[in-house]
């Protein structure tokens, strides 16, 4: 079971068939293949094989997509990173994981290049331009390679395929080994959920570094012979021409997206004609009430919610008859997914009741890389303790709801962020005591980070924006706080516990 083999079976199956339509070219199921194969054989020639970690820090291109296939095909692990994390960032992932092979772009590599020489055994690739001191030139090796390169896929089932970096509650952000067998588990689980056909066209405008955008929307439209519309970036405006015009029959988006298309909707004196599609699928945060019944009495289509995370891949989704979907209800467990709802004592709560999703089947990863401490406490006698918390509705035939997180956890724009990462940067301030990070609704991106920080003494001249900079440079403009205060003192109650929950009004008035 190596899900770079199932594919390029399916390619076969459809390879007169656009696979990927990126940005305006079109790639057919044996153009796409063909190249994943001199991928393939270029990572063989250069070393790398079964169990290699090899990061990639690009923009969305093609090339992401041939590597990651190529990656797999020679047994090793791609680790995907966020094109916006900065060279600190980029420096723990790489040491983190034990890579050996970092590709990425020559503007990249310039910032990232100081962290780089700390690191030893770390080869770097670039995508763009020649190769220069420390890093090699892709189009150069490709060039090189020799054609006819037979694929052997030395990885299996309970190999690991991605690791999938998500953010931890101490700020240390944890690795989930994700195997072959959790990929293809929820790739067909996908497939039977939503019908998914070599007739649809699916419009990605997802980034290609998370769960979301890769194994669910790559993988899924790959493995059914469906076309993937791609676009660099997401455009609401884009968007429904895209939508229109290449006649789309899924999107796949997180709430801010869904937002931004409905605000643009509005805009628009004639309507987008939606006549091709077929379902609008929301997921990687929650989606409010509110959108859900705005988007439907608008556009006539039920947004499709449904549950998953990085360590499982999907675990829940609502139903393809439009009539069997429900706001705020992420729906039922996909198959070969079970779901329990646990109390403080470890045993189910009564149904209805308020507990931790916890989670088991093929879907669930194998481990923290590196952190057994950390895997361990995540799993109870094989179940993977989600840290949402939710119920299931027993006059619903057990319809999942969540309601919350166990731990604190900020979700903007469907990247998760944990307060301590924030902290730990702010704190590594010179003028910084203490701080505080928490979420704060936003309209865009449902919630945005927001600091309190208390100075230390004689360091009271220094301006919230001058925070904000310390962070851009270390941390992604996602996790950067878009506000900070400068308090006297951080709310805590009796015992001296900070009280996050007090930290919103002094935001907000
Ligand atoms: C961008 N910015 C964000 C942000 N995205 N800030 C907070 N939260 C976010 N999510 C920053 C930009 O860097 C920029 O900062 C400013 O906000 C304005 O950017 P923008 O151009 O308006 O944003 P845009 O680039 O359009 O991004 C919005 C977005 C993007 C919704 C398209 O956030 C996105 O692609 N989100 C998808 C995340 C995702 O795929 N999650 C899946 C995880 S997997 P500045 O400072 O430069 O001005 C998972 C499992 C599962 O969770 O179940 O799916």
């Amino acid at each position: 079971m190596n899900l770079a083999k199932l594919l390029a079976e399916t390619a076969r199956k459809h390879a007169g068939k656009p696979a990927v339509v990126f940005e305006g070219t079109s790639y057919t199921f044996r153009a796409f293949d063909r190249e994943v194969e001199r991928y393939t054989a270029m990572l063989h020639a250069s070393g790398v094989g079964k169990g290699d970690r090899v990061a990639i820090q690009l923009p969305k291109r093609m090339e992401v997509l041939f590597l990651h296939f190529a990656i797999l095909s020679v047994g090793a692990v791609t680790l995907p990173l966020n094109p916006s994390f900065r060279a600190e960032e980029v420096e723990y992932f790489l040491s983190d994981s034990g890579s050996s092979l970092f590709v990425t772009d020559e503007h990249r590599f310039a910032s990232a290049e100081r962290a780089l020489q700390g690191l030893r055994g770390v080869r770097t690739l670039l995508v763009d331009g020649a190769g220069r001191e420390g890093a090699d030139s892709l189009p150069e090796r490709l060039a090189r390679t020799p054609e006819g390169f037979p694929r052997t896929y030395p990885a299996g089932g309970d190999d690991v395929a991605i690791l999938c970096y998500t953010s931890g509650t101490t700020g240390r952000s944890k690795g989930a080994m994700i195997t072959h067998r959790n990929l293809v588990a929820n790739m067909l689980a996908l497939e039977a959920a939503w019908e998914w056909t070599a007739n649809d066209v699916l419009l990605h405008a997802l980034p290609l570094f998370h769960v979301h955008g890769l194994n669910v929307a790559t993988h899924g439209s790959l493995y059914a012979g469906s076309t993937l519309v791609m676009h660099e970036k997401f455009d609401a405006g884009r968007a429904w021409g895209a939508l229109v015009e290449d006649r789309c029959t899924l999107f796949m988006g997180v709430p801010t997206m869904y937002q931004r298309l409905m605000n643009e909707w509005e805009k628009r004196e004639r309507k987008p004609d939606l006549h091709a599609m077929r379902v609008f699928i929301s997921g990687s945060a929650p989606l409010s009430d509110n959108l859900f019944h705005q988007f439907e009495s608008a556009t006539g289509f039920r947004i499709l919610e449904r549950y998953g995370m990085t360590e499982t891949g999907m675990n829940a989704s609502n139903l393809i008859d439009p009539a069997r979907r429900k706001a705020k209800s992420v729906g039922y467990p996909l198959a070969g997914v079970t779901v329990r709802v646990v109390g403080d004592d470890g045993s189910d709560v009564p149904p209805g009741d308020v507990g931790e999703v916890w989670i088991r089947g093929d879907n669930v990863f194998r481990g923290y890389w590196g952190m057994p401490g950390k895997t361990q406490e995540s799993f109870v006698e094989g179940w993977f303790r989600s840290g949402d918390l939710g119920y299931l509705d027993p006059k619903d035939r057990g319809r999942l709801y969540l309601v919350g997180r166990a731990k604190e956890l900020i979700i903007t724009g469907g990247y998760n962020v944990y307060p301590k990462e924030v902290e730990n940067i702010l704190e590594s301030h010179e003028a910084v005591k203490e701080s505080a990070a928490v979420g704060l609704p936003d309209e865009d991106f449902g919630e945005k980070v927001v600091a309190v920080v208390v100075l230390k003494e004689g360091k009271g001249s220094l301006l919230p924006e001058a925070l904000i900079e310390h962070c851009k440079k270390r941390l992604a403009s996602y996790k950067c706080p878009r506000q900070i205060a400068i308090v006297a003192e951080l709310p805590r109650n009796a015992m001296g516990k900070i009280q996050k929950n007090r930290i919103p009004r002094i935001f907000l008035g």
